[in-house]
Order: structure tokens, then sequence, then C-alpha cells
């Protein structure tokens, strides 16, 4: 019947002009281990959003495991032209080692507005309500699609997984509002939470100037065709010589896209980003499906959110069945790549197939198999960095006490507080930024290279500026476990009325590393963050800083779980930029950075007071 049908198509191809090319090519998917349909399926509002469905041809009563994206579902469904179905999915789809095994149906579907699905795009489409006053989100989107799936895919088994990284991680946080009952699981990797607080747009308030050509590749037209021209091989120059984001997206005609309007009027932490912060909208409801949130120890894009979901989540579990956390020493995605090694670090063993093959895998058959394996799954597995070895807990972080570290005067870390009022003084100049990795940080495809990995770049170097302050312990004689957040705590004054302050906690490799002659000496950040000083009162509410007065700031690390190892110590480093990921702070005060104008940038002198301590979570063994 196919190849009749094909031979009549060829026929009436070549009759109607003087071609050899088919009119309508009917390709043959004989001796294929798989089928590939695409459907247009229709959502409540009449919207079809496109959809690939990837079904082994084996498949009987398999279920369906979803991604939704923003990322193109052809183009994430077809890496390779081939017969089998991991290849096809090879290379781009983020767990097709789980996928094949498993013996899942794939399906891929484009959010609403992107490459092939109808609709308007919206950045993280908030909730239907007053941030989204359409009768759609991504919510009633997932639910429209897996009615439809388990409706008309009869070689399922109707029970739906649903699975991303990042943006993709974030729409399965969206299927847990109201989710529809054929959704059985939800595994939400680095995914995208609170765009203010520690994601993608802003850490604390200072906004993260990389953002600008995403938002400009994403927004500037549906299937991501106009992209975002490059002016020098070193993003420095580039933002450098706009002098501030606002005047580089102005330059760029970034006022065209809805989100970057957004952005500039919601610099600070109001009801904009509150109220579609996924940790706060999935706390005030009750949970019903259970959910794997998957943390990477050195996210350099989302780094918040799933340990903050986590937080929302975790006590509404009481049972200690329905939320589960991985966490891994991986870039952000590294754990659905090889995960044998991050820049310079080894951990003996390939850390992303342990998850998706020993952690991911049996909880997903656990959930979505008819003869459903039981649950071999830890509450918490958390891959412990120092040691190099998979802990298994009931709950995250587990005990630790908050044990102080202070930045004395002195270089020194000490554990008792010094006495007296004795600082540390450095001049901040905004015309010359600590760069956050070594220059040039290339543009393309150079720069995409460094940028995964640059939360590991050796911090020898902004150390050995003069405007970065660098405190260091003894070499330690005994390991010392942290697991946690480290909480800063920093006494500090600025000549200026605005400032940003960086600090850094590293574990200082000894200066030989046998075996890895690379590591020598190696300084390797284990968690650091940016908080911008005018919300040191309010985060809704941006402040002048009273000028040459000493100030207490308060902010959290990054969540750690990692052993500083004999002969190894412990490095605090303060800075106050860092350059180009975030875009300068003027350190004078005016209403908006984003608007900042050459003249408002100055040099600022910063003292930083030895009261000034780090607590660290510190675990008894
Ligand atoms: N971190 C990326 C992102 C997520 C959500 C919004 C904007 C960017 C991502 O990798 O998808």
């Amino acid at each position: 019947m196919f190849r009749l049908l094909t031979l009549l198509l060829i026929l009436a191809g070549s009759a109607a002009a003087d071609t050899e090319t088919p009119a309508k090519l009917v390709e043959s998917h004989d001796g294929f281990d798989y089928t590939r349909k695409t459907v247009e399926i229709a959502m409540r509002d009449g919207v079809k959003l496109h959809t690939v469905i990837l079904i082994p041809k084996a498949a009987k009563r398999a279920p369906i495991l979803l991604t939704r994206t923003p990322y193109d579902a052809d183009k994430m469904t077809s890496h390779e032209d081939s017969t089998h179905l991991a290849m096809a999915l090879s290379g781009y789809d983020h767990v097709v080692d789980t996928i094949i095994e498993g013996g899942y149906i794939r399906v891929v579907q484009d959010v609403r507005g992107k490459y092939g699905s109808e609709g308007d795009y919206v950045m993280n489409r908030p909730l239907r309500g007053p941030l989204n006053p359409t009768k759609t989100d991504h919510s009633t989107d997932t639910y429209d699609t897996i009615d439809w799936l388990v409706k008309n895919l009869p070689e399922s088994n109707g029970k739906v997984g649903i699975l991303g990284v990042s943006y993709d991680g974030f729409t399965p946080l969206m299927a847990l509002v109201d989710p529809h009952p054929a959704l059985k699981v939800s595994v939400p990797m680095n995914p995208m939470v609170d765009g203010w607080r520690g994601d993608d747009w802003f850490h604390n308030g200072a906004f993260r100037q990389q953002g600008l050509p995403y938002i400009y590749n994403q927004e500037a037209t549906r299937k991501n065709e106009s992209l975002w021209p490059a002016s020098s091989l070193d993003q420095y120059d580039m933002f450098m010589d706009a002098g501030s984001a606002g005047e580089l997206a102005r330059r760029r005609g970034l006022e065209q896209m809805g989100f970057w309007q957004k952005l500039v009027a919601h610099p600070s932490y109001d009801a904009f980003w509150r109220d579609q912060a996924m940790d706060k909208i999935l706390g005030a409801r009750p949970l019903k499906v259970p959910v794997m949130l998957v943390h990477s120890l050195w996210d350099q894009e989302d780094m918040y959110g799933a340990l903050a979901v986590y937080k929302a989540l975790e006590p509404k579990d009481i049972a200690n069945d329905k939320v589960f956390l991985v966490m891994g020493p991986w870039h952000h995605g590294g754990e659905i790549g090889d995960g044998s090694t991050l820049g310079p670090l080894h951990f003996d063993s390939d850390t992303g197939l342990t998850f998706r093959r020993d952690i991911l895998l049996p909880f997903l058959d656990h959930f979505l198999k008819d003869a459903a394996p039981p649950l071999t799954t830890s509450p918490v597995t958390a891959f412990e960095t120092g040691t190099n070895q998979w802990r298994h807990l009931r709950a995250w972080p587990g005990p630790s006490k908050a044990t102080p570290i202070y930045l004395a005067a002195s270089g020194k870390l000490v554990t008792s507080a010094p006495a007296g009022d004795a600082f540390v003084e450095y001049i901040s100049d905004p015309a010359k930024p600590v760069t956050f990795v070594p220059r040039p940080f290339p543009f393309g495809e150079d720069g995409s290279k460094v940028w995964p990995d640059w939360l590991v770049t050796d911090q020898r170097d902004p150390g050995s500026r003069p405007d970065v302050l660098v405190y260091t312990t003894d070499v330690l004689t005994a390991p010392l476990v942290i697991s946690g957040e480290p909480v800063v705590h920093l006494t500090a004054s600025t000549s200026g009325t605005d400032s940003d302050w960086v600090v850094k906690l590293i574990d200082v490799y000894p200066p030989e590393v046998e075996r890895h002659p690379a590591l020598g000496g190696y300084q390797l950040a284990i968690a650091m963050d940016i908080f911008r000083g005018r919300y040191r009162e309010s985060l809704e509410t941006a402040k002048p800083l009273a000028a040459n007065t000493p100030l207490a700031y308060t902010w959290a690390l990054p969540t750690t779980d990692h052993v500083f190892l004999p002969g190894h110590r412990i490095m605090v480093q303060v800075q106050s930029s860092w350059f180009p990921l975030y875009d300068r702070n003027p350190q004078t005060f005016v209403p908006s950075i984003f608007d900042a104008k050459p003249g408002d940038y100055k040099k600022a002198t910063q003292r930083v007071y030895g009261k000034s301590y780090v607590e660290l979570p510190v675990v008894a063994r």
C-alpha cells in the first residue's frame, strides 16, 4: 500500500513538471526502530502546539516522557538522520540513554510562540492572573497536551512523566500546578525558578548582562532567525563600550522585545518577580505529583532554582515519598552529559551516567511502568566533592553547625572575632572592573566553550589584583566538611553611594598535586555570589548607601557539599565587580542602573572590616 502510494506520488510529480524532485516527498521508514510523528495539538483556546512524538516500534503499554521547550522540538529530536531512535535523539536530547533503556515514548513540544507552535511567546510565561491576562499558561498547556497524548497514543499505558533542563526544567514545575491526573512524575533539572534572586536574570539585584543576547535571540523572531550581532571578539569591549546594559540594549533595538521592557520596568524584587517565582507558587499549593529536583553544584545559570523549590516543597512531604533531590558536581545541565570531569576536576567516575542510569531511570520506571519496580531512590542523593562520593540522605541539608570564619584585617581567616575595628581597603574602579574569567571572553562558539565551566575557573588570577581582598586559613591538618549554604555577614563601607559586593569561598589546593599536576595551588571556588548594595535594607526598594559608613550586608551563598581535605587551605576573596557577566555598579546611586550615564561611574574606596565573617555549615564526622 505504502509503495503504491509512493509510486503514484512519484508519477504525479514527474508528470506535472520537468523535475526529478518529487512534488511531495513521502519518507520511507522501513527498517526504522521507531516511528516519528508530528502533530499540532489544539489547546483550549484553539492555539496549536507543534509536538514531535517518537514511538519505539516495540512499544506496547509504554509510558510517555514529555519535554516542553522554547528550543526547537524538531531539532532536538532529529540530531542525526538515522533509522535508530538512539541516534535521532543523541547529542541533543536530555536523557537519550534513559529513554532508550526504558522503552519510553518520547514527546517534545514547542511552547506557544516558539518554532513550530502557534500563539504568542512570553518569557517564562507566568500563571494566569495579574501577570498573565490570557486564559492559558504552561499549566493549562501541559494539561491539554497530556490529555491529548493519553487519548491518542494507543501504544502508551496512559502514564506521563515530564522532564527537562533549565527552561525545559521550568516547564515541569509549571506542570505541577493543577496537574493532569495522568501526570505521574516530574523531573525539573536545573530549573529556572526565580529570575531575580539567583537564576538567569539577576543575582541579589545585580543584572546578568549575558542575558541581553539571549533575550534578543529568543524574542526577535519565532524561530531565532535574527541573532544578536557581535561587535568585538571580547565581550568585555562590547559591554564596556556601551557603558550601561541599558545603553547596549538601546543600540541593538532591544526596546522592541517585551521581556526587555519588563526587565527595565522591574529592576527590583517587586510583585512582578515574587509572584512568578516557582518556589513561592508551588509552596502555596498542595503537592500531588512526585518530583525529583536535580541541582548542579556549579550551575552557571540557574544556581538558585532547584534548592529554592526543594525548600518550599520538602515541608509538605510528610511521608518522605514525594520530594526527591539529586545534586552532583556539574555545570548547568552537566548531568545529561559526561560527568567524569568538570574543568580541571576529576571525579573518578562518570557522575552524569550514574545519575541517569542508577538514579533517574529506576525512579522514572517506578512511577511510570505498569509492572513498577519498587522505589529505591533516596530522598536526597548528593555528591560530596573533595571525597568524591555519593551520599544518601533523608533531607537536605543534613545536620550541621553554623561556624563563623572571620575576615581578619591581617588577611587571615580566623575562628574567633578579631577585637577592634581594623579593616582592609581597596579602590574599586568601574573603569577597570574585575573580570569573571580572564580576557578575552569571546563571543560565539569560543565563548560557549568557556561559559559552562567558568565557575571552576582558577581564582588565582583575580586574587592577585589590588582590588580583590584575599583571606586564607593555615594549611588544614584535618578534613573540614561543609554541607549547605554558607552565609555571608559582611561589614563594609564605600566612599560611594551604591556598591556591589562579591564574596567567594575557595578551596586552595596544595602547591603540588600528584596525579593531577594542573591542580597544584589551584584556587577552586566552592560557593560565590554577588550582592547589590542598594538592596541591603529591602530587596524591593533600592536605597542609597550612607557613604564612608560601615554597614552590614547579609546573604546566603549557593549550597555546598564539600570536604576541604588536609593539606588544603580555605580562602575567601572579596571584590566589587564581576564583569562582563554582571553590569557595573556606577557606585553613585541612580534610580535605575540600566540608565546610568558615563558620569555616574566613579571610583570608590571600599573597606572591609575584620568583624565580617562567613558562616560555614560545618558537619561533624
Ligand atoms: N538558563 C536558560 C534560561 C532559562 C530560562 C530563561 C532564560 C534562560 C536555559 O538554559 O534555558
